[in-house]
């Protein structure tokens, strides 16, 4: 059986009976149940208004968070989620992303990078749990907390640690930096600074993917990955790509990282319904929510709807519930969050709970976990070194892949481009 005939899809009511239920003073009285969200809102039925709240008695009930049934089905079977081989690779994925991501940390302290810099820890497992299931002709699509997503696509992290120092060996030769890492040969199509600018880019991708196996008739199956947070779901280009993959059934997966907060912005304060997963069969797709700490279920979720999407079916919305172990961005000194939410959540560390599922069950001794800790190492120093002995781009590289035509600001009537002019740093060109 499936991964998803276990969970209860939830599809789209009639229209008589959805009214009836939007209707009931229950549903919209009740709270709303997080996994490990210390705010708890209710909404009142009369004026919208909302007001914290620690009761949940009326919890709002919820039928699809049923993961916890695919995995015991699966169990079942045969006892594991993953081979040795499997969760050794799921393992080292999620270790090369912690510890680049804590070294950056370092580097842009030490001012080795520019602007902002936001980082992933605490999510490996969505990014892991998802992109580790995928060929190379796939396509994922990411936003400004892109680092990892770029390495687990199989971007090298020398790539990727030269694109943050801004120098000319990085992926998109240090003109794009951390929010705009970019990768041709993995089919990384973005790091979108604009929250939401990804998803009409990725749902573009599942259309090629799409037009060439039914009108080009061509061998092909790639599915399209499209990475955002909760606070983007608010956004419209959200709900027309959900629209628009669903009439077209385009080979996509939206993939919702909710770390509950954008910003310093409460996801429970910020939105109509908070369960994201329940905006898929509104459109006509499935809707699945997912603990976004367990890398395992996030696997087992993300196997299914990519094959769904491989296998022409469409595409699937998939909320997983995680969280971020820093700030927004390095510059976000982080005082908004509540101490105890943090505290929670720090007890979840996906990295633990999968080291300790593995040895557990026999998969990986410590000795062999450790041996990768190593190897992870010193990729990410190696990294660190080979992108501060990376030269920088030439003057010459400023103005290409400029979309605006330069002529008459950066090109002067020689014909050269007046950043070569001696001075022009300075910023006493003529422009
Ligand atoms: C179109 C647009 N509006 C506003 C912003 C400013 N902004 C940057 S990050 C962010 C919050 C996004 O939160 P979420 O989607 O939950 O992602 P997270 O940072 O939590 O991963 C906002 C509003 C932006 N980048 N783009
Ligand atoms: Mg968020």
């Amino acid at each position: 059986m499936s991964a998803f005939s276990a969970i209860k899809i939830l599809q789209p009511p009639p229209f008589a009976a959805r009214s009836a239920s939007d209707k009931s003073p229950d549903t919209l009285k009740s709270a709303v149940p997080f996994l490990g969200s210390t705010s708890r809102l209710l909404r009142s039925p009369h004026s919208g208004a909302l007001a914290s709240s620690s009761s949940s008695s009326s919890s709002r009930r919820c039928s699809v968070v049923a993961v916890a049934e695919v995995v015991k089905q699966k169990k079942a079977k045969s006892n594991l989620l993953v081979t040795k081989e499997e969760g050794l690779v799921l393992y080292e994925d999620m270790i090369l992303g912690r510890s680049f991501e804590d070294m950056c940390a370092q580097m842009y302290y030490r001012g080795k990078m520019f602007g902002f810099v936001h980082l992933y820890n605490g999510q490996e497992a969505v990014s892991t749990g998802f992109i580790k299931l995928l060929k190379k002709e796939d396509s994922v699509i990411s936003t400004y907390r892109d680092h990892v997503h770029a390495l687990s696509k199989g971007v090298s992290a020398r790539a990727v640690m030269s694109e943050l120092f801004g120098k000319a060996t990085g992926c998109c030769r240090g003109q794009g930096g951390s929010m705009h890492m970019f990768d041709k040969e993995h089919n990384l199509l973005g790091g979108f600074a604009f929250i939401g600018e990804g998803i009409p880019v990725a749902t573009g991708a599942a259309f090629t993917s799409k037009y060439r196996r039914e009108v080009l008739k061509e061998a092909c199956d790639d599915v399209s990955l499209a990475f955002f947070g909760d606070g983007t779901c608010n956004n419209g280009q959200f709900y027309e790509c959900l629209n628009m993959a669903a009439l077209w059934k385009l080979p996509i997966v939206f993939v919702v990282e909710n770390n509950l907060w954008a910003i310093g912005m409460s996801h429970l304060r910020a939105t109509s319904d908070p369960q994201i997963w329940k905006k898929g069969p509104a459109f006509g797709m499935p809707g699945v929510h997912v603990d976004g700490m367990d890398v395992l279920k996030v696997r087992e979720v993300a196997k299914e709807a990519i094959e769904r999407a491989r296998r022409g079916e469409g595409p699937t919305l998939v909320e997983c519930e995680t969280y971020r172990f820093r700030g927004h961005s390095l510059a976000d000194p982080d005082e908004l969050r509540d101490p105890a939410e943090k505290a929670h959540y720090a007890t979840r560390d996906p990295i633990v709970a999968l080291k300790k599922y593995l040895t557990e069950n026999n998969l990986a001794t410590e000795p062999e976990l450790k041996a990768i800790e190593k190897k992870i190492d010193e990729i990410v120093e190696d990294a660190v070194e080979f992108a501060d002995a990376s030269p920088h781009p030439p003057r010459s590289q400023l103005l290409e892949n400029v979309f605006a035509d330069p002529k008459g600001f950066g090109i002067g009537p020689d014909g050269r481009y007046r950043c070569e002019d001696p001075g022009f740093t300075e910023g006493t060109a003529q422009v």
